[in-house]
Parts: C-alpha cells; structure tokens; sequence
C-alpha cells in the first residue's frame, strides 16, 4: 500500500468536501500535539515527568505530572490558530478561552489529555481522546464562550479521534466518513496510513469490565455478564474471554481492531454518579468511532450520541463494541 500520510488524508476529505479548511488545520494541529504528547510519555522515567503532579483534577483525581504536561501541549498548541472558539478539557473545570492576542475560529475542541494516566507509572499504554464541535453563532458573539456552548448531544460532533501511546504510537480518526488508522512513523515524524475503513467485527468472543464492581452492577449487567462467564456451560452459544486494561483507549483500540465490548456501567457504588466516565470527551467521540465502524454504544438505556448533555464534565454509563452483543445487553436493559 502506498504510504498515504495524514495530511494526505486530510487534504482528500477537504476535496470531496467532507471537512473544511480550518478543521483540516485543526486535526493537523491536534496531530502535533500528539505527537509532542507521545514523545513525553515516551520518555517516561528518563525525565522528572513521571508521578503526581500534587494536585487533583476537576473530577477530584490525582493528576498526575504528565496530566498536566499534556493538557499544556494541547492548550498551546490549539490556542493561537484562530481555528478555535473554545477548548474544554477533563483536567480544567471550565472552558479555556482563546487569548485576545489571537483570532477566535468557529469550532469547539474537547479532550481528554492523557486519559488511564494512573497506568503511565507501570508502562501501560494510555491515550487521548479529542471531540470538535461547531461553537453555535450566538455563543461565538461573546466574548467569553460559555459551558452552554459545548452542550450538544455527540451526534453534533464534526470529527472524533484518539491517540494510543502504546509500542507504537497510533491515532484514529473520524471525520464521519469511516474510521482510518495512522501510525506515527518516528524516523520522518508523519503519521501513515496503516489501517482504511476500519470494521467491528458484530461479534465476539472478548468483554472488558472492571469485574470487581459486580456487586454493585444493575440486575441486566449481572444476567449478562452472568451469561459470558458460563459460556457454553450455560445460556451461550460459546465460551467468552476476558480484557481490561484500565485504561479506555487501550480496551477500546482493541475492540476497534479485533472486536469485543467494553462496559463501564451505571452501578450503585455511588448513586451520585451513573457511570465513571465522561460523556463529553470520552464517551461522545468514542461512540462516534464505533458506530462509524459498524458496532453501536449505548448506556444500557439510550444511544449514547443522543445524549443531550447537561453539564460539561457529566459521566454516563458506556457499553461499545461489537454491534450483536451491545444490542443484546442493551435489551436486557429494556426488559
Ligand atoms: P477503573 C482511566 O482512569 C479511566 O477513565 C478509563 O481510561 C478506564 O477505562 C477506566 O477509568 C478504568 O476505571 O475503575 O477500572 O480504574
């Protein structure tokens, strides 16, 4: 296969009129960014960048050092080329405001900076997660661009896409058009194309769940699960596996590449929270990336790209992958 760079990609989708100029330049930049991200992650203990940073984010989470270094990257890379309204981000409780000194650009840029960073200290991979929006008229002609302007429901989103800092350092990418693999070839600094129109298989025989919450999981999570653990020795037509990396990116690059489901359910262990993660810019550009793959997401009770979102750092329940087997468990949530 000839080597089809990014930008080559990109400048493709510009010409079959799938995105503009401006959210060219903007995957291009997050691109750099991730880059920069990856190579800082690379570099682990070899730096002083590994460990808590000392602080805690907005989700009240130890952040660690390199939390906070690619939150940075991100900010200062986006934030001068008037491509942005806005950037939102897990570890800031509120929207970054474009500096004055800059032009403001019609789009919103949400992201997750490092997401599994608890993993960065034991040499587990881990990954950004980014969502573009368009910012509304009616916010773009205030000075300060609001929470309000991010609260659209994920079927809104004009690109999704994430980093995997794994033995290579890979970035997947949806623009709506089908999902594309780009692996980062550190000799020239590109990244290449190396996986087209990446599918979910329907089925499969691999789920990922943090199964020490079980007793605290809703009556269909527990038949469910209940069902993959017996395998054949009960309800199911075969024998099921088990992965969970503790770290989204990681589990779900697995599933987009071989299949699986991955569950982060609502539970009981904290009636506060329906779920852990967060639906802006983890759960949201997730789904996209695997419905544009041919496999579904749900919260057990709705799409989640209908969501209609109520507070930028909210959390909903996740279940992805594999389209057969997260319309089964997402039955279970209706009977
Ligand atoms: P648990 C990482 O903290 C994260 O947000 C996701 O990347 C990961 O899938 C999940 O939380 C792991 O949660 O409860 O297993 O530590």
């Amino acid at each position: 296969m000839s080597r089809i760079t990014l930008s080559h990609y990109l400048i493709q989708q510009q010409r079959e009129d799938r995105i503009c100029a401006e959210l060219r330049f903007l995957v291009e930049v997050v691109a750099r960014a991730v880059k920069a991200i990856g190579n800082a992650v690379g570099k682990g203990g070899l730096t002083n960048s590994l460990g808590e940073a000392g602080g805690e984010n907005v989700q009240g989470e130890v952040q660690k050092k390199l939390d906070v270094i690619a939150n940075d990257i991100l900010l200062e890379a986006n934030e001068w080329g008037g491509h942005l309204a806005a950037m939102a981000s897990e570890e800031m409780d509120l929207p970054h405001q474009i500096p004055n000194r800059y032009p403001k650009g019609e789009f919103l840029l949400l992201f997750d900076p490092l997401d599994g960073s608890s993993n960065i200290d034991v040499n587990i991979s881990v990954g950004t997660i980014f969502s573009v929006l368009r910012c509304p008229e009616q916010a773009s002609a205030t000075a300060e661009i609001g929470e309000e302007a991010f609260l659209q429901a994920g079927s809104q989103q004009l690109v999704a896409g994430y980093a995997v800092y794994g033995a290579a350092t890979q970035l997947v990418l949806t623009v709506g058009s089908g999902v594309q693999a780009f692996t980062l070839d550190r000799e020239t600094g590109s990244f290449v194309l190396t996986s087209e129109s990446m599918r979910v298989p329907e089925d499969t025989k691999e789920y990922a769940i943090n199964a020490s919450n079980a007793r605290w999981w809703e009556a269909p999570v527990q038949r469910y699960i209940g069902e993959l653990v017996a395998g054949k020795s009960g309800a199911r037509e075969k024998d099921f596996n088990m992965r969970w990396v503790g770290s989204m990116v990681a589990d779900v690059h697995r599933i987009l590449t071989r299949g699986g489901i991955f569950m982060y359910p609502k539970d009981t262990k904290d009636p506060t929270k329906p779920g852990k993660l967060r639906l802006m810019y983890e759960a949201n550009p997730m789904a996209m990336i695997i419905e544009q793959a041919g496999g579904a997401a749900t919260t057990g009770y709705q799409r989640i790209l209908d969501v209609q979102p109520e507070k930028l750092h909210q959390r909903v329940p996740v279940i992805l992958g594999s389209k057969n087997e997260v319309e089964r468990v997402t039955a279970y949530h209706q009977s």
